[in-house]
């Protein structure tokens, strides 16, 4: 596979004109608007969180793929975070990465068929009907307070769901919820945590059936995908509060990076992480004035083992501390108008 291509990128124009949208992008606008509306109206914030990884087909009828690394932690946790914090949520997710509330019961970290017992009936005549299955005690006081949140949110309707599988499928939600957000004026925020490919297979270059095998080695030369945040800052959510990610592996890259984004797409904070530390410290790069403000977070690394929670220990997660440096931020940055 070639890393570099001598073409000249895809404007977010020309991808738009050559990716055919998800078959139901027009409905998933139409809610998305429905729940902006709403939320508008009660003068609440929202937060629009990607999160989970984007996947690249190589065949039109799809049998391998290009992926990006993320189970959607970041995302799902800082969306719990948000809704705590009184901000409504629409949660972009890749299908079937981890989401709010129900991550703390994820089958790879706290099988939920863990937590139940089964108590027969002893009546001589009893059926099926009279067992009961209960949660085990112990579990009782880390499940509740989830529970109760999640109730309340989903009562109060303050979480939207959004699928994304594809990284079409991605930018074309990015553009069409970006758009939909520009109603709520400074009160928008955009989270994007989401773990987004930088290359692509044109449908044009894409090979109907599954590649075969036969000719030995297989070369593939793929396309940049479009830098979107430009579009998001510039055009389609002008007024909003842009949080964009920057995943590196390379820790001495983070900040001169964050900085470079910023520079480049005027938007308002970079949130950086390291692949191998990324639960624990984290930095915050925003522009001030001609140059740059870092903060790190950081956190006690005793503290953070993911997903430790559902079981009954007290964990500290850093996303309480992003969306808590966050909020802040968005609000000092409302009331400047
Ligand atoms: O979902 P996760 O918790 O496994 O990973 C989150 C993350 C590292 C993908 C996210 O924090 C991030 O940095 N997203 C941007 C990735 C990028 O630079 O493309």
């Amino acid at each position: 596979m070639s890393s570099a291509s001598s073409q000249e990128p895809f404007s977010a124009e020309a991808y738009f004109a050559s990716q055919s949208p998800p078959a139901n992008l027009a409905d998933d606008l139409q809610r998305v608007k429905e729940f902006i509306a709403k939320h508008r109206d009660a003068g609440r914030r929202v937060v629009l969180i990607t999160s989970g990884g984007t996947t690249v087909p190589l065949e039109m009828n799809v049998v391998r793929f290009l992926d990006n690394f993320s189970a959607g932690t970041r995302g799902a946790t800082s969306a719990e975070y948000f809704l705590k914090a009184g901000y409504a949520v629409i949660f972009m997710h890749r299908q079937f990465s981890l989401q709010p509330f129900s991550r703390h019961y994820s089958h790879s970290t706290h099988p939920f068929l863990d937590f139940l017992e089964v108590h027969p009936s002893s009546a001589p005549d009893a059926t099926i009907a009279d067992t009961e299955v209960k949660v085990t005690q112990r579990v009782v006081p880390a499940l509740l307070p989830i529970l109760d949140a999640y109730k309340r949110t989903m009562s109060e309707g303050l979480l939207h769901m959004l699928t994304f599988v594809t990284v079409d499928d991605y930018l074309y939600l990015l553009r069409g919820v970006s758009k939909e957000m520009g109603v709520l004026g400074r009160n928008g925020m955009l989270y994007l945590a989401a773990a987004v490919s930088d290359f692509f297979l044109p449908r044009n270059k894409m090979s109907e059936h599954k590649i075969q095998s036969g000719k030995g080695s297989l070369i593939i030369e793929m396309d940049q995908v479009p830098k979107v945040l430009k579009p998001v800052v510039a055009e389609w959510a002008r007024e909003g509060f842009v949080v964009s990610f920057k995943l590196e592996t390379d820790a001495a890259l983070l900040v001169p990076k964050a900085q470079a984004a910023l520079e480049r797409y005027g938007h308002q904070v970079v949130i950086g992480n390291d692949l191998q530390t990324r639960n624990r410290p984290t930095s915050t790069s925003t522009k001030r004035g001609e140059g740059f403000e870092t903060a790190w977070l950081r956190i006690d690394p005793a503290l953070t083992t993911p997903g430790a929670g559902a079981g009954g220990r007290e964990v500290k997660e850093i996303e309480e501390d992003i969306v808590k440096e966050l909020e802040g931020r968005h609000g000092r940055w409302i009331e400047r108008g």
